[in-house]
């Protein structure tokens, strides 16, 4: 049975439209014959003007892409900016589309980003916090019935010495038992500001009866899906600094352009990844099958888990088969983690509910690097090599280069970040 007749058509806003995963996503529900309300507020590419930073593919603007995509497929897709720290935006999308389902990425989504000062750790969790508070009150005024699929992050667990659960604990303590949300030790401001939003959901669908389906996704690898493929204008972001661009992505374009990869110390740190048309499928995924009323159900998203170590080895051996050496270079660690541990997540729900991961290998890691390498002349190699952000204190000289490069900060007249002053909105010219 495909994915289009297991569901009628339903009215879906993809929140943080605009961004790697959030662009894709769009498309395929698109395609998949839903009404898809696409939402940014643009944030992204004005905090990617702030540090200095850019995709690696050229990307389009918004409206171009959405012309691009209905001249193509002939699917429409309704495209709204509007930030989801404004209330009223938020309100005046959920009255006019009543949808039945919201996807929601909209948040600031750097781990590095958010340890750069005060103000950018600050700026992060009232993005995220209150973006999705906003969201939660629309929903229990405007369309109660709507299913919130979420993205949370592996990371909001850390890395315990015991197994990870998907979302909750059975667990006995002097005599009694409960089943409670799994203990979680984040390891940045922004990760922490996804462990707030995960009680603040589960707070909302036990005492409004909201369905919410909290997505713990590990990270996401690849460089499009089959919409993306079908023209240059359709790219989406890929992000290959050490702000924005995560570990695999970045190990991919180094590799392209005979750089040593950057394993951050020992290289024993071991996180949960997925390709990114598996995060399609899962969320897809969720999308049929909702959360009943008052459930928060919490969801491990990721197929596969390795360590650091482990991605350097694979994106060499892929090297090797080419007879291409790769360095792998061991580099002081930036952040403030376990660098060897223990790590075993469970991911079975999605796997129950259907899915057909794509495993990491030679053939996938081989079109990345293939993909990246025709776009090697714009790396930046300062930006590709070089740690701009350390846990312990913060935005380093390279920071301070680039961003003095972007001009002013795109966070520096939030309200959000001085109270007691009305929200600057800025004006992003794309
Ligand atoms: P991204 O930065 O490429 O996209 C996020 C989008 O949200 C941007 O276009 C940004 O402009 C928009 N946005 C941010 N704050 C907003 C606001 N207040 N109002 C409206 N729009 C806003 O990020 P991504 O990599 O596509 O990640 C999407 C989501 O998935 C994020 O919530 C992230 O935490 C989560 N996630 C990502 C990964 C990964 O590896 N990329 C892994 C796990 C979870
Ligand atoms: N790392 C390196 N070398 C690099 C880059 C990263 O060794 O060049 C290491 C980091 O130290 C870390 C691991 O790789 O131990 C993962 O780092 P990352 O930058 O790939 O991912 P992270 O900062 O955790 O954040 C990304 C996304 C975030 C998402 C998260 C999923 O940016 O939005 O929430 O992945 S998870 O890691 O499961 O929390």
């Amino acid at each position: 049975m495909t994915s289009a007749s297991r569901a009628s058509s339903l009215t879906v806003l993809v929140l943080g439209a605009d961004g790697y995963i959030g662009w894709p996503m769009t498309m395929h529900l698109s395609r998949l014959g839903h009404r898809v309300v696409a939402v940014d507020n643009l944030a992204r590419r004005r905090w990617d003007r702030e540090g200095g930073t850019y995709s690696l593919l050229p990307i389009k603007s918004m409206p171009q892409r959405v012309r691009r995509w209905q001249e193509l497929t002939k699917n429409a897709i309704e495209w709204r900016r509007a930030d989801l720290t404004d209330f009223a935006a938020v309100d005046r999308l959920f009255a006019e589309f009543k949808p039945a389902a919201v996807v929601h990425f909209a948040e600031q989504r750097s781990a590095p980003f958010s340890m750069i000062d005060r103000e950018h750790a600050v700026f992060t969790q009232v993005n995220n916090v209150a973006g999705t508070l906003n969201l939660l009150f629309a929903i229990r005024d405007r369309v109660p019935d709507c299913h919130l699929i979420k993205l949370g992050t592996m990371g909001e667990y850390g890395t315990p010495n015991i197994d990870i659960e998907e979302g909750y604990l059975d667990i006995e303590h002097n005599g009694r038992r409960d089943r409670l949300p799994f203990p979680k030790v984040p390891g940045s401001f922004y990760h922490l500001s996804k462990v707030h939003d995960s009680a603040n959901i589960h707070f909302a669908c036990r005492v409004w009866g909201i369905r919410a389906t909290d997505l713990n996704q590990g990270v996401v690898y690849g460089v499009g899906t089959e919409d993306t493929a079908l023209h240059p204008d359709l790219s989406t972001r890929f992000d290959f600094d050490s702000i924005w661009g995560t570990a695999l992505n970045r190990f991919c374009v180094q590799a392209a352009v005979g750089q040593p990869l950057t394993v951050y110390g020992k290289g024993g740190q071991t996180r949960g990844y997925l390709d990114i048309r598996d995060t399609m499928a899962c969320i897809t995924l969720a999308l049929e099958n909702p959360a009943e009323r008052s459930e928060c159900r919490v969801f491990n998203q990721f197929t596969e888990q390795f360590s650091i170590n482990q991605l350097a080895e694979l994106v060499s051996l892929t090297r090797a088969q080419h007879g291409l050496e790769t360095a792998v270079s061991h580099i002081p660690n930036p952040r403030f983690e376990t660098e060897s541990h223990y790590y075993n997540a469970k991911h079975q729900h999605l796997l129950d509910l259907g899915l057909k991961p794509h495993m990491l290998g030679d053939t996938l890691l081989d079109s990345v690097i293939g993909k990246v390498a025709k776009y090697a002349k714009r790396v930046d190699p300062v930006l590709l090599a070089k740690p701009s952000v350390t846990w312990k204190s913060g935005g380093n000289e390279v920071w301070k280069q680039y961003s003095a490069k972007g001009g002013s900060s795109a966070i520096a007249g939030s309200a959000m970040i001085r109270p007691g002053f009305s929200q600057t909105r800025a004006k992003a010219a794309v």
